[in-house]
């Protein structure tokens, strides 16, 4: 089954979302099966935002990240990359759907609470910096037989 790195981001924290955005994803039918609240050290938030060295605005996602704690998560489910994606929004609030968690709750780039994989290669490489496969928990929901 697919999975995706999902993590609430420390303005999603600080403005009490976690409940929230815990629930859209499981209302979905998505699967919780990896969790942990921790503020990030700068090499790790280094490591995951790899992709993003030497931009402009690098450094200061990293302060931003490493600012307060993360709910880092893995969800699993059929489309759950791609689906995620949708249900969190587009990287600018603006272009946001309202409906998707951005669009609803988000003003500013830098600060759009939460961050999803985006692509299956992204999802393994942040699945594996986030979590040890010990940590990854897949279970037998009886819910399954209602969602697929
Ligand atoms: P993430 O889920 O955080 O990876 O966001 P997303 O994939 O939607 O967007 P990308 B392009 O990966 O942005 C990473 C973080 O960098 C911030 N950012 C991005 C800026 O502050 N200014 C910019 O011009 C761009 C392109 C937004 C993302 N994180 N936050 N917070
Ligand atoms: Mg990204």
């Amino acid at each position: 089954m697919e999975r995706t790195f999902l993590a609430i981001k420390p303005d999603g924290v600080q403005r009490k979302l976690i409940g929230e955005i815990i629930a859209r994803f499981e209302k979905k039918g998505y699967k919780l099966v990896a969790m942990k609240y921790i503020v990030p050290t700068r090499d790790l938030a280094a490591k995951h935002y790899e992709e993003h060295k030497g931009k402009g605005f690098y450094e200061g996602l990293l302060d931003f990240i490493t600012s307060g704690p993360i709910v880092a998560m893995v969800w699993q489910g059929k489309g759950v990359i791609a689906t995620a994606r949708k249900m969190i929004g587009q990287t600018k609030p603006l272009e946001s759907e309202c409906g998707s968690i951005r669009g609803d709750y988000g003003i500013e780039v830098g600060r759009n609470i939460i961050h999803g994989s985006d692509s299956l290669d992204s999802a393994e490489r942040e699945i594996g910096i986030w979590f040890k496969e010990e940590e990854i928990f897949d279970y037998e929901s009886s819910l399954d037989v209602w969602v697929y």
